[in-house]
């Protein structure tokens, strides 16, 4: 079976079963599509004896809108080899690859479902208290090691090369950084919110700092990202976290994913003034959130330092007044990539279950404000966050 066709339940329970001894799974098998997410078929097949394994496959178009939006499916190969290669570094903190067929654009990983997506945990209340440590150390070793510092000229291009994913990088760079500042059909937001929207589209220095970003997106290789560090791309539970989905991976700045995953850490801060009703609960869940960031900023920061300092093989990057500035760098556009996806998930066409399933309106309405208020603060004031420390004293 070498031609792509999309699956149904019962070509992904063949196509498992002409493998099983691989993933070590006895007859009879059992299968169902379970996929949520905005692109993807994602199927569970299990056994008698209760191992499982997650089948995913990428459609000919992007699920959430529709065959009108074709999509490559070379995503599912960018995925896969992105995971393989995080997965050498951060075997931890890296969902496994069990197998990989590019032609029929699928990969076999290891079921996490004993684990909770982050996004659904974090929205009823629960909390993690290895999460920002795991991730901020899964992103700055992950960074480093595919960055200028350790690989050689040579070995950087060819895998830049291997990984330009532009029909991805297209929908993040129209989605992040195009729609919500320009009228677009794609964009979301209730019409309360026109005079906000309005007002964001008519700045002038945001709309400086927001090319400033999407230009450095387009130009910037300095690591191989993730692409997609949303709360929805984590497992967790107390003890273990890991990291799905990659599949607009590709060259980019570095401080995208930390931003993106601090921007759903905010995105959440936000949802919560008006998830939970009891004043003293509220604040826990918050005080944890905004503690999340600040350990996750400060992780990743000191991880990126010292990695460069003991272990960076280039003569000229490895100077530590050099790491020191790079470093200042990565924090500054990473908090101009928070603001970005808290604009982005507020009023463009992705959003987030945090915000969209708040039932009340007015307090829905109150939540997209304030997102919107944090995001362009951060945006305007990245240049003046070079750490930890400046970032928290901006967001505090
Ligand atoms: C059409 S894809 C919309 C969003 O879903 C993905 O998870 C990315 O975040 C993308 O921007
Ligand atoms: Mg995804």
């Amino acid at each position: 079976m070498t031609q792509y066709s999309v699956f149904d339940s019962e070509k992904a329970l063949d196509y498992v079963a002409s493998l099983a001894p691989l993933f070590n799974l006895q007859a009879p098998l059992n299968c169902y599509e379970f996929g949520d997410g905005n692109l993807n078929l994602v199927f569970r097949v299990s056994d008698s004896t209760g191992r499982s394994i997650i089948l995913k496959q990428a459609l000919p178009y992007a699920r959430c809108v529709g065959e009108s939006w074709p999509l490559t499916l070379d995503r599912a190969r960018i995925e896969a080899s992105v995971l393989k290669l995080h997965g050498v570094i951060c075997p931890e903190t890296t969902v496994k690859v069990l197998h990989q067929n590019n032609q029929l654009a699928l990969t076999i990983l290891e079921d996490l479902g004993q684990l909770a997506i982050l996004r659904t945990a974090l929205n009823n209340s629960e909390t993690f208290p290895k999460l920002s440590k795991d991730i901020a150390t899964h992103l700055a070793t992950t960074s480093f090691n595919y960055s200028d510092f350790v690989l050689t000229p040579a070995k950087k291009k060819s895998l830049v090369s291997e990984f330009l994913n532009p029909e991805l990088c297209a929908i993040t760079e129209e989605l992040f950084f195009d729609d919500p500042y320009h009228q677009h059909e794609r964009n979301n937001f209730p019409i309360t919110l026109t005079e906000r929207v309005n007002a964001l589209r008519s700045n002038t220095h945001l709309r400086l700092e927001v090319a400033k970003l999407k230009a450095k997106f387009l130009s910037s290789p300095q690591t191989l990202l993730h692409g997609d560090v949303h709360t929805g791309s984590i497992f967790v539970d107390a003890n273990t976290t890991k990291v799905i989905d990659p599949e607009f991976g590709f060259f980019g700045p570095i401080g995208f994913d930390l931003g993106s995953f601090v921007g759903n850490l905010l995105l959440n801060y936000c949802a919560q003034q008006a998830r939970i009703e009891s004043l003293p609960q509220r604040r826990q869940m918050q005080t944890y959130l905004i503690s999340c960031v600040a350990e996750c900023l400060l992780t990743f920061e000191q991880s990126w330092k010292d990695l460069a300092n003991a272990h960076s093989l280039d003569v000229t990057l490895r100077d530590p007044v050099y790491i020191e500035y790079f470093v200042g760098s990565i924090i500054q556009d990473a908090v101009g990539y928070c603001g970005t996806e808290l604009i982005r998930r507020t009023i463009g066409l992705a959003h987030v279950a945090d915000i969209d399933n708040i039932e009340d309106e007015q307090a829905r309405l109150a939540v997209a404000q304030h997102t919107l208020f944090i995001g362009e603060q951060l945006i305007l004031n990245s240049s003046s966050c070079t750490s930890q420390k400046q970032t928290m004293q901006l967001l505090l």
